[in-house]
């Protein structure tokens, strides 16, 4: 039996995937393509990932793409440590978080991700690289029209027009998850689930840009559910080891730098 991902280390998408394959102990090989310099464009993986993203799951023969979708196909193939609660009812909050994530979280996200931070990172790289870059992007992939979006997102940051309204929405999502957590210990009630695994990345992700502050306060909970997830042993094998250098370095750094920018955003529909 082989698994092979195909991923890279600050992805959130690939990061909930190598969470789930270290929650469940499994042996795993690993494609490394460097997304922020282009290499999820290459013809040969777009056949196996037209969207041109990460992850992909090779297992055996089979091509498995989506991260929600490898994580269900994991945890059903290999279903010990089970990571779908047995509780019907939570198993369908489970899947109503999962939804979520697919289709505003990890899509606001970006959003925020892009216009806060990654931008930072490829506005490095010389014109005519960002410009090839941008324009090899497809653009049906994150969302519809992502390679217009980006290049907004990239060249414009937090002038982007509308990226208000994205943040507005991801910030939706965090009082859903502390209105959730406020009722049981995980996501989807008592058990740790897929659920958890899903939102883990893009919450640890910003606590490493050290904006803690934008739930510190008054959603509070997810604190204290980062604190458990970064306990489990699988976090930091399946997230945080995994971090790039450069990107470990500069985190911080340019996290702090425009959180204010970030909070001025935030105060306009707070
Ligand atoms: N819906 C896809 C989204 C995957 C995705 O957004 N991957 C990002 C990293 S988190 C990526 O590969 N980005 C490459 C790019 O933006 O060109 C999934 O869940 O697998």
């Amino acid at each position: 039996m082989s698994l092979t991902l195909y991923h890279h280390g600050g992805a959130t998408c690939a990061a909930k995937v190598r969470f789930c394959l270290e929650e469940k102990g499994l042996e795993w090989d690993g494609v490394y393509l460097d997304i922020l310099k282009g290499d999820q464009f290459d013809p040969e993986y777009r056949k196996l990932n037209p969207k041109g993203v990460v992850p992909t799951l090779i297992h055996d023969d089979k091509v498995i793409v989506e991260s929600t979708v490898i994580n269900d196909y994991l945890d059903y193939v290999f279903p010990e440590p089970p990571l779908t609660p047995k509780s019907p009812y939570e198993r369908a909050q489970m899947q109503i978080w999962l939804k979520a994530l697919d289709e505003y979280i990890h899509p606001s996200f970006a959003e925020v991700n892009f216009s806060s931070c990654l931008r930072h990172l490829i506005n490095k790289d010389e014109k005519e690289q960002v410009d090839a870059f941008l324009s090899g992007t497809p653009d049906q992939s994150i969302t519809p029209r992502w390679r217009h979006r980006r290049a907004e997102l990239v060249r414009l940051g937090f002038d982007a027009p509308g990226l208000a309204e994205n943040y507005k929405l991801f910030d939706s999502y965090l009082t859903k998850m502390h209105e959730s957590l406020s009722q049981h210990e995980w996501l989807a009630g008592d058990t740790f689930s897929l659920a958890d695994i899903g939102l883990a990345p893009s919450i640890a992700w910003l606590s490493m840009l050290n904006m803690d502050e934008w739930w510190e306060k008054d959603r509070a909970t997810i604190a204290d559910w980062l604190k458990r997830i970064r306990a489990r042993p699988a976090f930091d094998i399946g997230i945080t080891d995994w971090l790039p250098p450069e990107m470990r370095k500069t985190f911080g750094e340019i996290g702090t730098k425009y959180w204010p920018d970030v909070k001025k955003i935030l105060a306009t529909f707070s």
